[in-house]
């Protein structure tokens, strides 16, 4: 099997372990060439720190592009994940310029947790997402999200019937293999529903859960959720080995003790796990 190359499309945070940062290392370690097209720079990220400051690259995205082109290159796999409102048509442009038959898209919505919008997001997001999602073949939201993309009113009490019914109205819009991560199953534990609109099926991931919530595990679970789908592991592994890597690194942050939540989980630590995963399942 050739080494496969994935493009991701989000924002490099240099502080605050998200985006890019978790992207790129998740990918190499799974084996996957990583092609991190930045689509800002910001000092850290925006939820939970007070202020950033931004440099913002909409305007030189296509450039990279036309180059990539002259040389042909393939990529296996398009991510995307954490977007401005204006940048999402310019990265529906990339994916109609780069895809060929062998690209699957991943869209991370990434712009919304615990029933609210991030700073700097409204409706005509929401819209933008679910155009953009029109290209997917996989999508991670988590269920905040998935509520705005399906225009449903989010609940954290939401039955299993409900939800299953926002991942219908969300695969309507394009995506082939919904998987929404951080649901509460039982009392002390945290899991996926997995929704494949081929066969109308769902199936589940879950284990034990830790107190609190940890920012950045989002993208931390779609990078290694794709980097997983690249190195041949099928839908519901891919799940196993994601989920599995979110939980041993915050497992990881909460044995260093203290956490600052919105610093991120030091993953760093449990990617020797995750390499093992990744070759030995
Ligand atoms: O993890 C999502 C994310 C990515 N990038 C930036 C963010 C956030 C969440 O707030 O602010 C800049």
């Amino acid at each position: 099997m050739s080494q496969k190359r994935c493009l991701t499309i989000q924002d490099y945070s240099c502080m605050g372990r998200c985006s890019l940062t978790e992207a790129v290392p998740v990918l190499s370690a799974c084996g996957i060439e990583a092609v991190g097209l930045p689509t800002a720079v910001l000092s850290n990220h925006t939820a939970g720190y007070k202020s950033w400051t931004y440099a913002d690259l909409t305007d030189k995205l296509l450039d990279s592009v036309d180059h990539w082109m002259e040389y042909n290159h393939h990529f296996d796999a398009i991510y995307t994940g954490y977007l401005g409102t204006n940048q999402v048509d310019i990265v529906i442009e990339i994916i109609e310029r780069l895809k060929d038959e062998g690209t699957s898209i991943l869209v991370d919505p990434a712009f919304a947790d615990g029933g609210k919008l991030y700073p700097g997001f409204g409706e005509e997001h929401i819209q933008a997402m679910r155009k953009l999602m029109s290209y997917a073949d996989y999508t991670v939201p988590n269920l905040t999200e998935a509520c705005f993309i399906a225009g449903r009113e989010y609940s954290a009490s939401l039955s299993f019937d409900e939800i299953k019914d926002v991942i219908r109205t969300l695969s309507s819009y394009g995506p082939s293999n919904v998987i929404v991560s951080g649901l509460k199953f039982e009392e002390e534990t945290v899991g996926c529903l997995i929704y494949s609109k081929d066969t109308d099926e769902f199936s589940e991931y879950s284990t034990e859960t830790y107190p609190g919530s940890y920012h950045g595990t989002g993208d931390l679970f779609a990078s290694t959720f794709i980097g997983a789908v690249l190195t041949g592991h099928g839908i519901q592994d891919s799940v196993k080995i994601a989920h599995d890597f979110v939980h041993t690194s915050i497992k990881a942050t909460l044995d260093e003790g203290e956490p600052e939540i919105y610093y991120g989980v030091d993953f760093e630590l449990a990617l020797p796990s995750l390499i093992q995963d990744i070759y030995n399942r």
